[in-house]
């Protein structure tokens, strides 16, 4: 059975979406292993956003992301990584087709309520991350 991280960004919890958030993933079937509620301090922006540190938007994407409480869970089932990102839809809410998450519930690149790895090496380390 296959892992993904998945969090419940601050415009998320901001917005009172988590809970609706999270329905679409138990409602397709997949089972919440492990999650909990934290901070993302600038540091551990830094790690998982490795990536795109030297990104121009990185500065403000870590401004956001260290805003407000997230939600961190790790979820559980067959093919999971592929199935929550085409849940999850395209980065940007304006472009991101109507039925998925961030096409239902998002205007912005930025502030598209939910992150999702996107492969298999990725899966593993950010889980490592935030729950080791
Ligand atoms: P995704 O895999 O869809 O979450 O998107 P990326 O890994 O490409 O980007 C991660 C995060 O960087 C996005 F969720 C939001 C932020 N971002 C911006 O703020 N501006 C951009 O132009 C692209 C990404």
């Amino acid at each position: 059975m296959e892992r993904t991280l998945i969090l419940l960004k601050p415009d998320a919890l901001e917005r009172h979406l988590a809970g609706a958030v999270l329905h679409r993933f138990e409602k397709k079937g997949l089972r919440i292993a492990e999650m909990k509620m934290l901070r993302i301090t600038p540091e551990l922006a830094g790690l998982h956003y490795a990536e795109h540190r030297d990104k121009p938007f990185y500065p403000q994407l870590e401004q956001y992301i260290t805003s407000g409480p997230i939600v961190a869970a790790v979820l559980e089932g067959p093919e999971v990584i592929a199935v929550v990102r085409r849940m999850v839809g395209p980065t940007n809410g304006i472009e991101a087709p109507a039925g998925t998450i961030r096409g239902d519930y998002s205007l912005s690149s930025q502030r598209n309520l939910v992150h999702a790895s996107d492969s298999p090496a990725s899966a593993e380390r950010e889980i490592k991350i935030f729950f080791a």
